[in-house]
């Protein structure tokens, strides 16, 4: 078949547009992201994810108890005077964009059992690797599980051949975050801190080992007992809010300004699947990347 007489058309994913009308959209696009007035640069977004693992350390001078797979984790001291510590870790990297500012962050937790009262319960950076491998600890799983290789334990990231350097695990003395935890209930923490420490693990997610969890390890009964990731009951599992914000979302070609060799290139993607102009990250380029391309357009990145 002969082409002639028939418009040139580019199948660009599910949408089909001749030549002649993509130069026109080019034009009128081009026009108006040059007398829009701009008003911010920034995009903001919040996301929250559940726990990449979690577990609890319970103190035993030998490191024989864990609780890796079980549905709740522990911090305080019990009435039998032994401490616990929960560590918990998030993926961040898997969550946010690389770049991205992280603004705020929330982690929560569900209380779900205890003997005391009101009691801080502090929240610090890990510095070292720890696992969760498959022990389980039975009844209301205070007294741990037997650790199974790769656990983590009062004496081991993972259980039996990586110590701690410092038993009870290897922390941050600041603390990120602090919060009375008192009845029954969900328990939120936040602050400068911990949106500092999720932008580390963001920028440098080899060394996120996520937090302990530190009750009152003076006196006695202090402990509180809190549902893990594997609680079967999924809206009281661990989860972290992170609010962020992307300065320069719009700038595609690296130049730290958005301009229009940036529009030109989300033009010539319009109608595809990107992906480097799909700004919103949902699978195509269409008006609502343009949108956004456009709020930034003109601003310079900080
Ligand atoms: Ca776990
Ligand atoms: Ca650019
Ligand atoms: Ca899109």
């Amino acid at each position: 078949m002969s082409g002639i007489g028939v418009p040139v058309l580019e199948k660009t994913g599910d949408v089909i547009v001749t030549k002649r009308e993509r130069a026109m959209i080019r034009k009128s696009l081009l026009g108006l992201a040059c007398t829009l007035a701009v008003t911010s640069s920034s995009l903001a977004d919040t996301v929250t994810i559940g726990a990449a693992k979690d577990n609890t350390l319970y103190e035993h001078f030998q490191g024989l108890f864990s609780n890796g797979v079980g549905r709740y984790c522990f911090a305080g001291i019990n009435g039998g005077g032994e401490i616990r510590r929960a560590v918990l870790q998030f993926d961040v990297a898997a969550a946010v964009p690389s770049g991205a500012t992280i603004d705020s962050v929330t982690l929560t937790l569900n209380m779900s059992r205890t003997n005391s009262g009101d009691q801080a319960q502090d929240l610090h950076r890990l510095l070292a690797d720890w696992g969760e491998a498959g022990s389980i600890a039975s009844g209301q799983e205070g007294g741990g599980g037997a650790a199974l290789n790769g656990d983590a334990t009062w004496i081991h990231g993972f259980f039996s051949t990586t110590p701690w350097a410092t038993e009870g695990g290897d922390f941050d003395p600041t603390v990120s975050a602090t919060q009375v935890v008192g009845g029954v209930g969900f328990y939120s923490w936040s602050g400068a801190q911990l949106a500092a420490d999720v932008q580390s693990m963001l920028d440098d997610g080899a060394n996120n080992y996520g937090w302990i969890v530190i009750g009152v390890e003076s006196g006695g009964d202090t402990a509180k007992r809190y549902d893990t990731r594997d609680n079967l009951t999924p809206g009281n599992r661990p989860a972290l809010e992170i609010t962020y914000s992307l300065p320069c979302v719009g700038d595609l070609n690296g130049d730290m300004a958005v301009d229009t060799a940036d529009l030109g290139t989300l033009i010539a993607q319009f109608g595809t699947a990107g992906p480097g102009a799909d700004l919103n990250g949902d699978m195509i380029v269409d008006t609502a990347d343009l949108g956004i391309l456009i709020a930034a357009f003109g601003q310079p990145c900080p």
